[in-house]
């Protein structure tokens, strides 16, 4: 499709050709909520607040979700906590956070005055843990300032860094009975599942029947990269997640085989987003929406790229509305 042009003088009897922006019906809906356009930051690449402002004008993202927070701080794991690969990254932070109640005192506001769509990102030991969370969140949504600016509950049962604690994610009927307790939040719930299982699919119809209104898929994949000079791993916290551009056909794979199985739950891939060919094929095997996260180490400014290089890839294949690009390899 040509793309339409204005006609505007600049100077005095010398007109200029001018090209409009693409026309492309963005918008999404996805787990319970409607979004200006289908990409995100990825949960703990984009802070736990308006850190990536400077670089980005946060409301005209889908959405950011904030690195994942528990009831209490949380110090995380000593350094080194990443690590470059040549196919991405891996890193073990270790839920480092300030607690939720510090978190809406100081950096809600911050995001909710650059605009914002806030997902927030929560994790626990027990289930116990992710019911207060739970509790705490709908406590502060109540009371803020700007309630809307909160959409979404993003419950992360895969962190691939938990000490001595074995995946939520791994374990169907754990999964859900995490799902369930967190329906108190009162918010849209996403289960961010784990792509270190072979019962994905099990694991996501237990998280939707819980209760989840979409699953975000995926998180890291486990690893562990040794110095071989030190012959002693090379992240502080030992092992970490693999993340990157390598991830995206793992990310791709997972998407495809949750939207195959389970094609009314919503999805939203995560995995190797770094342009308009990685966020398509993830739209195209199922997704929503997606997130963009290691691309955001290296250039902050990768979200709103992504975002742009997709509105264009749209426009130069006739696609009017991203919407008709969901699940389409599936048709
Ligand atoms: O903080 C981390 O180490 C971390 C988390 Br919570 C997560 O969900 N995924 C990851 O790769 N790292």
């Amino acid at each position: 499709m040509p793309s339409r042009a204005t006609t505007i003088p600049i100077a005095a009897g010398s007109p200029a050709i001018v090209a409009e922006p693409p026309t492309v019906d963005l918008t999404t809906t996805v787990g319970g909520v409607s979004l200006p356009n289908p990409v995100m930051c990825a949960a703990g690449t984009a802070g736990h607040g308006a850190e990536l402002s400077a670089f980005v004008d946060l409301s005209r993202l889908g959405a950011v979700v904030v690195k994942s927070l528990s009831v209490d701080p949380w110090p995380g794991n000593p350094a080194p906590r990443v690590h470059p690969l040549s196919t991405g990254m891996i890193n073990s932070v270790g839920l480092e956070g300030p607690g939720l109640a510090a978190w809406a005192d100081a950096e809600l506001p911050q995001l909710q005055r650059a605009g914002a769509r806030v997902v927030v990102s929560i994790w626990g030991r027990s289930i116990e843990d992710y019911a207060e969370a739970a509790e705490a969140l709908a406590v502060l949504v109540g009371r803020h300032d700007q309630p809307g600016a909160i959409v979404a509950l993003e419950v992360n049962l895969s962190c691939p860094n938990l000490a001595g604690k074995s995946m939520f994610a791994h374990d169907a009927p754990a999964a859900a009975q995490v799902m369930a307790a967190t329906a108190v939040a009162g918010l849209p719930r996403w289960a961010k599942l784990s792509p270190n299982t072979d019962r994905l699919v099990q694991v996501a119809t237990a998280c939707a029947e819980a209760g989840a209104d979409a699953v975000t898929l995926t998180n890291t994949l486990l690893g562990l990269v040794i110095d071989i000079e030190t012959r002693r791993p090379v992240l502080g916290g030992g092992g970490g997640g693999v993340s990157g551009p390598g991830m995206g056909p793992i990310a791709v794979r997972a998407v495809w085989d949750v939207a195959r199985a389970l094609p009314q739950l919503p999805i939203i891939g995560a995995g190797g987003v770094c342009d308009a060919d990685s966020a398509v094929q993830l739209l195209m095997a199922g997704a929503s929406a997606v997130q963009v996260g290691t691309a955001t180490f290296a250039d902050p400014r990768a979200p709103q790229r992504v975002l742009d290089d997709l509105t264009r890839w749209c426009h130069d294949h006739g696609v009017t509305s991203v919407a008709e690009l969901c699940g389409a390899s599936h048709r």
